[in-house]
């Protein structure tokens, strides 16, 4: 790439060095950390302040894209009336998913997580983030190319997750199905789509999530 088209100069980066036994140290208590976040389908209506949620946003947005694009947007909804309108909105769509649209199969691969089609959570969740993911972009009226969109957005999603759970929060990765209602209520431009709806808030104390174990290293990895 010759010089002039590149938007982005190298600059130096450092990153700091661990020895082998902080390494451990730190990998360990991380995921010491990270055992404990759990899904959960329960939310306080404690408020959680908008400053917490842009710092959230801000750590999603360090997930690497294709070609650096960011093909994301974050829609942070606290306004009780949109999250009234979405949760009828998902209502309806889960209410037809669950008695047509599923088979027998995924109704009885999900029947241990206790779900069904009323989600209260979507108005009593403090925030809910919906996250699009923008399948092309806009420059002048012209659509052009973004690289390896799910992936990216799966990424910063991933991120998100990481940072609601250090805030001390949980959080639901919601998929209501379709979800194009989320496009008309939030009234996105036609080249997001949506991609993930997260309700993010405190849990109440206890609340209650099914009792899953997660694989073993065993189960999970292949050394060669
Ligand atoms: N989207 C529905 C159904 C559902 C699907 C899967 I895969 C789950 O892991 C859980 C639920 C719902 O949210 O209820």
């Amino acid at each position: 790439m010759t010089q002039e088209k590149n938007e982005h100069p190298f600059i130096e980066y450092y990153k700091q060095r661990y020895s082998h036994e902080e390494m451990i140290a730190r990998s360990k208590a991380y995921y010491t950390n990270m055992n404990t976040r759990r899904t959960v389908r329960e939310f306080s209506s404690d408020p959680i302040p908008r400053e917490v949620i842009e710092n959230i946003i801000l750590s999603a947005g360090t997930a690497p894209s294709g070609a650096h694009m960011q093909p994301w947007t974050f829609v942070a909804i606290s306004d009780p009336i949109v999250k009234h309108k979405i949760r009828e909105a998902a209502e309806r769509e889960e209410f037809k998913s669950y008695k047509e649209r599923m088979p027998n199969e995924w109704l009885e691969d999900i029947k241990p997580l206790g779900t069904d089609w009323v989600k209260p959570y979507l108005e009593t969740a403090p925030w809910l983030i919906v996250v699009f993911r923008h399948s092309y972009r806009l420059k002048d009226g012209r659509k052009l190319n973004n690289y390896y969109v799910s992936e990216s957005v799966g990424l910063a999603c991933g991120f998100l997750l990481t940072a609601i759970h250090d805030a001390g929060l949980v959080a639901l990765t919601h998929t209501p199905s379709p979800m194009n209602f989320l496009s008309d209520i939030l009234k996105r431009p036609e080249n997001e789509k949506p991609f993930l709806l997260i309700p993010v808030g405190c849990p109440p104390n206890p609340a209650y999530v099914p009792d899953i174990r997660r694989k073993t290293l065993a189960e999970t990895v292949v050394f060669i």
